[in-house]
């Protein structure tokens, strides 16, 4: 009977010890909270995010591609925030040109999204009468100084490719890093 006892205290305590704690512990964050040290290049580091300025005065689709080729994709604004963080940088470095953004209606005729996330376009920074679509032939969205005597940046639609004003400089924008932190005991 005794033995009997043992037995079953040992069975539970093996299962108890099989149970109390386990070798591996993984815990994912968002961002870089312990601000490890991060070769971001070529992308620039702005409010969390990481951005690629491309120099080159490409049609919406090379643009594009060029982010792909990166592993990114052309720059959303999900929200104002974001936006007057790009723009900012953009006038502290004396920029003024124009730059393409993922913004487009290229599915639906007037349903303005971001691309590849299909979210519907929400920001207010919109250029005066803007989306408009000129011509039937705007389905491509980018930011600047859209008139003569604009004093902010803004967003505009504009012909994607084969017009001599669908060449424009572009911004990407790397996915969101995560930081995965492993607790082994060895
Ligand atoms: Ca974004
Ligand atoms: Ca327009």
């Amino acid at each position: 009977m005794l033995m009997k006892v043992v037995a079953v205290f040992l069975l539970v305590a093996s299962v108890a010890l099989g149970v109390s704690y386990d070798k591996y512990t993984i815990k994912i964050l968002n961002g870089n909270p312990n601000n490890v040290n991060v070769n971001s290049s070529p992308f620039i580091e702005i409010n969390e995010g990481f951005y690629y300025f491309g120099q080159e005065r490409v049609n919406w689709h090379v643009a594009d591609e060029n982010c792909r080729k990166l592993g990114s994709d052309l720059v959303s604004f999900e929200t104002a925030q974001e936006f007057d963080a790009i723009t900012e940088y953009l006038k502290s470095k004396g920029e003024r040109t124009e730059h393409w953004t993922s913004g487009n209606d290229l599915g639906t005729e007037g349903a303005h999204k971001w691309y590849p996330s299909a979210t519907r376009i929400n920001i207010n920074r919109w250029a005066l009468n803007q989306p408009d679509n000129a011509a039937g032939i705007e389905h491509c969205i980018h930011i600047g100084y859209i008139y003569p005597n604009s004093a902010n940046m803004e967003m505009n639609d504009r012909p994607c490719r084969d017009r001599e004003n669908s060449f424009l400089k572009y911004v990407c924008e790397a996915p969101k890093p995560e930081t995965i932190s492993i607790v082994v005991w060895k």
